[in-house]
């Protein structure tokens, strides 16, 4: 299918967004919004999307209606019960580190935005969308020391283009142990829980109890038994193979347990390893599934330190400027243009932590107010919902025009629930994959890979680095949506 052995979406839309935006920037300031995007709608499709990605058995209130149950033997081969969880992309493979990082995105996405979440209508959605996650993350760990962490093998599947209804391809699942370590998925996983028992709080607390004791079971783990995941699991290296190693997802990792703990040891694990982890010594402009350190950086910049002593005040302070490089290189104003993923959700995070601390943001080139951090990210926001060369929104679904044949076996294919007549990896590469219709369903909600670095774009399904999408690229704009849905609708912005 031409897609082996892709580092999946790992570059993608955002990559030509910088350049443009340093030619545009200038006009936010003095123009609010030369088209106006409704963020409400880009929201609501933003998490149905969710719904299109399921795998297992789809509940009744299924609203994405061309899927069917599928991967109902996920794990019986091994004797364990892997039914559920999500499939990444276009595929159907089942891979945790990217399925435990949308989640810690998803997660993150609708604490700090929860409000703006609920005045959209739309908390019960979005709780159910990391739900299908963690209930899933709760099956595979199955001992403190086991997390299965990959259902499929990409080298197979993509050998095969079939509904997931349909699959035919190995189902066989994966571990990592303590014989067998892999920090990063232990991590994120543990990262994935954490965040996701902070937003389960009120509403389940049961829930959310048992994914911290989840969490902290799955830190633990990562922690005392280290070692790189794609060496474990060789199945994930051609697909999500780790490069930044595993010191940022446990940096990450405590990080969201002090957060949902508050437990001191937590904070003191990511200020004694901050230098020997990479923490406060890397400034990289990319965050992205495979490396955290933006984020590390910009949750730790967000710590309260009082009562804390003079070195630790220190090291709090080198994971500040850190985090503010990063911010700044975003906004082009660090003498870097190097940003490879679509920051909004970093970005507006600390804007509204500096906002509500009262404080700017010091670049090199200069003294950045809030609203000018907010403007940047609108503008990326408006240029994926259509403001852009091709005049197309790369959010599917969203507007008068958007891709037609996303790279996505599903959406490709006739719909299980309107035609149950089994359809085999080679009758439907022909059919489906090799057709230049448009699809015959709309994967809503998903943002695909996007405009290569000249702004263009061609809507084909095999082009699959422009027309495929990812669970983790669409996680981050829940968030984000919401917060300009209100300000859209003369919400109070910060309390
Ligand atoms: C804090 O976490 C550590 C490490 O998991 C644990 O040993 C300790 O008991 C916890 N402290 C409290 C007060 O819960
Ligand atoms: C940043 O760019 C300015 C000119 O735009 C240059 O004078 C300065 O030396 C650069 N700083 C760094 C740290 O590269
Ligand atoms: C915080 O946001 C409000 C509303 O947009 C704005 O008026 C105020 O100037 C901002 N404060 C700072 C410190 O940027
Ligand atoms: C690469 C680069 O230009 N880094 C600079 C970003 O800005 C901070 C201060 O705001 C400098 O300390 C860095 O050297």
């Amino acid at each position: 299918m031409g897609e082996k052995r892709q580092w999946k979406c790992k570059y993608s839309l955002a990559r030509s967004l910088p350049r443009i935006l340093v030619l545009l920037l200038p006009l936010f300031s003095t123009i609010q919004s030369f088209e106006s995007f409704d963020y409400g709608d880009a929201l609501s499709k933003s998490l149905l999307y969710f719904e299109a990605q399921r795998s297992g058995r789809l509940p009744h209130d299924q609203r994405v209606t061309w899927r069917h149950h599928s991967g109902l033997i996920d794990g019986l081969e091994q004797g364990v019960d892997l039914v559920g969880g999500y499939y990444d992309a276009g595929d159907n493979v089942k891979f945790g580190l990217p399925m435990a990082y949308t989640i810690t995105l998803l997660s993150w996405s609708i604490m700090e935005f929860k409000d703006q979440i609920v005045f959209a209508g739309e908390f019960h959605h979005a709780l159910q969308a990391i739900k299908w996650g963690t209930d899933y993350f709760i099956k595979a760990h199955t001992h403190p020391h086991i997390l299965w962490a990959q259902v499929g093998d990409g080298d197979t599947d993509h050998l095969c283009w079939q509904r997931p209804e349909d699959m035919t391809t190995s189902r066989r699942a994966y571990k990592v142990e303590e014989s067998n370590p892999g920090s990063e998925v232990v991590g994120e996983t543990a990262a994935a829980m954490a965040a996701a028992s902070i937003v389960f709080r009120k509403t389940n607390p049961d829930y959310s109890h048992l994914l911290l004791e989840h969490a902290q079971q799955l830190f633990e783990f990562g922690d005392k038994f280290r070692g790189k995941y794609d060496v474990s699991i060789e199945a994930a290296k051609g697909y999500y193979p780790s490069v930044s190693g595993y010191m940022d997802e446990l940096l990450w990792a405590a990080l969201w347990l002090h957060r949902a703990t508050n437990n001191i040891s937590y904070f003191n694990y990511a200020i004694q390893n901050a230098e020997s982890f990479g923490g406060i010594t890397w400034a990289i402009t990319e965050f992205s599934w495979d490396v955290k350190y933006a984020g590390v950086q910009i949750i730790a910049a967000m710590l309260p330190i009082e009562g804390r002593n003079k070195d630790e005040k220190q090291v709090h302070q080198e994971y500040r400027s850190k985090a503010e490089y990063y911010i700044c290189a975003c906004l082009n104003k660090n003498n870097s243009t190097n940003i490879k993923r679509t920051p909004a959700l970093l970005l507006t995070v600390y804007s509204n932590y500096l906002n509500s601390t009262n404080q700017m943001l010091n670049c090199n080139k200069g003294l950045v107010e809030t609203h000018e951090i907010l403007s940047f990210v609108k503008s990326q926001l408006d240029y994926i919902l259509g403001s852009n060369p091709m005049g197309l929104s790369y959010l599917v679904g969203y507007g008068p025009a958007y891709p037609q044949r996303v790279h996505h076996r599903g959406a490709s294919a006739a719909s299980y629930r309107e035609n149950k007549v089994f359809v085999g990896c080679m009758q439907s590469y022909h059919t489906w994959f090799g057709s230049h219709n448009p699809n015959p369903n709309v994967l809503v909600g998903a943002l695909v890979g996007g405009p290569d670095s000249n702004d263009e774009f061609r809507d084909r399904r095999d082009n699959f680095a422009q027309t495929e999408a990812c669970t983790y690229n669409t996680a981050p704009l829940v968030g984000v949506f919401a917060q300009f849905h209100a300000q859209q609708k003369g919400w109070l912005q910060f309390h």
